[in-house]
């Protein structure tokens, strides 16, 4: 429970603004993009350098006080929500690219920084961060390593984790762990950023990072393709790697629910195609010699068409339209206001379950609401697919339900409950359709051992039991 005591002791060491109660809280600190009712933290704390993020949790340590880590509230899980009487641990004020290495291709960045600020900063040094997600303008790389962010272009340079090669985190108790390393090879023992990246802020708050940086393409090819079932979707994939190699930077899939929807209800965005029963994908190619870059892409269309995996095709003829492409593949940020409440899924696979995941998907759904939306699209590259759920006219929608019939088809097929959004509150209950009683009881013993008194994010992630224990037997070898 907050006390005087504890804010007091908060105000003397973050100073007056960097502890905000009662109203002077920003309305958006109470809940992320989860669609989760807000919940108001009992204070707001803006730490301006790690010194102060480390002067924080050792107070609210000291204390017992839960916090819940927040970036730029992007997620989709609730992972950033304030639990009732939590504070919120903003990284809002501790911004700013430190540091561009031409030499190591690396970028030094404060957490709190937002990930297009990276990406532009990167593009003004001559280089590339290839991490790109539909919200970066508001998300955070602190958030982003926290949620082991995926996006657009994985299936060329990786997860966020990927792309990491240092980092700097304050653990529960206050302790600075400073890991700002830049060499590409480090086998010194265990990795330990790697237990922060993808722990959606459960161990420790990021404050700082390196990350690596890439050659700037400087040729870029987006096109959409429609191909006539998920046969040859695959083959389309397949040929892409073939022909386009290295160039082929993202492969991100329509489904006709998906795509049909987009072209009745957001005609503004222009769709390059009518409403029809074909798969839409967004391929995107990026490589460093201009002219025979678009050579080879046409000629990979011309065989994708000759082979039967595509029936028509459209290429961007210039930037603004490829922006428009990925604004149609992008529209899902735009349901929620065309439609109100929906339950979205992130499951992932072997790419080549996916059309009969959806198929499956979308039936049952259908089967026991039959007017329902089951809208589901993208990045089958990397074998992700997002399908979102609404059922019209229903105020409050029956997500539980929904979840019911959705996860048991993700566990028959051995897929993931999440592939990229993490878990946050919203997948406490279906955690183990994926990981099995071992892994939960290591994650808890892990938890356990570097938050003992389980003040980070304390019921995200994890289900708290998991986190109280017991382990041993469910950690003992058979
Ligand atoms: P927040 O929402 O603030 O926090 C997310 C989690 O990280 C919380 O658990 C929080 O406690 C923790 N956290 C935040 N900062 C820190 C820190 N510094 N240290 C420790 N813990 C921290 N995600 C994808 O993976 N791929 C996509 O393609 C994608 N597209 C999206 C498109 C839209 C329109 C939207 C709204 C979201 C999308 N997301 C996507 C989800 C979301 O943007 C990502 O999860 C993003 O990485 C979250 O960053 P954030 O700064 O907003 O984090
Ligand atoms: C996307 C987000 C929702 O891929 O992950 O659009
Ligand atoms: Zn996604």
């Amino acid at each position: 429970m907050m006390t005087d005591a504890l804010l007091r002791e908060l105000r003397t060491a973050l100073g007056e603004q960097g502890v905000l109660t009662g109203n002077d809280i920003p309305a958006r600190h109470g809940t992320d993009w989860s669609g989760l009712p807000p919940v108001v933290p009992v204070a707001l704390l803006r730490p301006t350098s790690t010194e102060e993020v480390s002067a924080a949790l050792r107070i609210c340590h000291a204390h017992g006080q839960s916090v819940t880590p927040q970036g730029g509230l992007t997620g989709l899980v609730g992972g950033a929500r304030p639990s009732d009487g939590d504070i919120a641990l903003s990284l809002e004020k501790l911004t700013g690219v430190e540091a561009v290495d031409l030499q190591t291709s690396t970028l030094t960045v404060r957490a709190g920084t937002p990930l297009e600020t990276v990406q532009k900063a990167a593009e003004e040094a001559g280089l590339f961060f290839a991490l790109d997600i539909g919200s970066r303008g508001s998300c955070t790389i602190g958030g982003n390593l926290a949620t082991n962010a995926g996006g657009n272009r994985v299936l060329r340079y990786g997860m966020a984790r990927d792309l990491v090669l240092g980092l700097e985190a304050v653990l529960p108790d206050g302790t600075v762990l400073s890991s700002m390393n830049r060499m590409v090879k480090n086998n010194t023992g265990t990795d330990l950023k790697q237990l922060f990246i993808g722990s959606e802020g459960t161990l420790g708050v990021i404050t700082r990072a390196v990350v690596r940086l890439h050659p700037r393409p400087t040729s870029g090819v987006n096109a959409i393709c429609r191909s006539p079932d998920f046969a040859a979707v695959l083959g389309l994939l397949n040929l892409a790697r073939e022909a386009l190699g290295g160039g082929l930077s993202s492969f991100e899939t329509m489904w006709p629910s998906f795509y049909n929807f987009v072209v009745e209800r957001l005609p503004e965005l222009r769709p390059p195609f009518p409403a029809g029963p074909e798969l839409n994908v967004l391929i995107e190619a990026a490589g460093f010699e201009p002219d025979r870059d678009h050579e080879r892409f046409e000629q990979f269309l011309v065989t994708a068409f000759e082979r039967g995996f595509l029936t028509d095709a459209v290429v961007a003829k210039s930037e603004q339209e490829s922006r428009r492409f990925w604004a149609v593949r992008h529209a899902g940020s735009e349901y929620q206001r065309v439609l109100g409440s929906i339950t979205s899924f992130d499951i992932s696979f072997s790419n080549d379950q996916l059309g009969d995941v959806v198929e499956e998907c979308e039936a049952a759904v259908k089967a026991n609401w039959p007017t329902a939306y089951a809208l589901s699209y993208g990045h089958v590259g990397d074998g992700n697919i997002h399908l979102i759920v609404n059922i019209p006219g229903v105020e409050v929608q029956p997500r539980n339900e929904i979840a019911d019939l959705i996860y048991p088809i993700t566990g028959k097929y051995g897929g993931s409950i999440s592939g990229e959004h993490g878990i946050g509150t919203r997948k406490l209950n279906y955690l183990s359709y994926s990981r099995d009683d071992r892994e939960i009881a290591l994650m808890g013993l892990l938890k356990r051992t570097i938050d003992p008194r389980n003040i980070l994010n304390p019921g995200k992630m994890l289900p708290l039991d998991a986190v109280a224990g017991p382990t041993g037997e469910k950690l003992a070898l058979d």
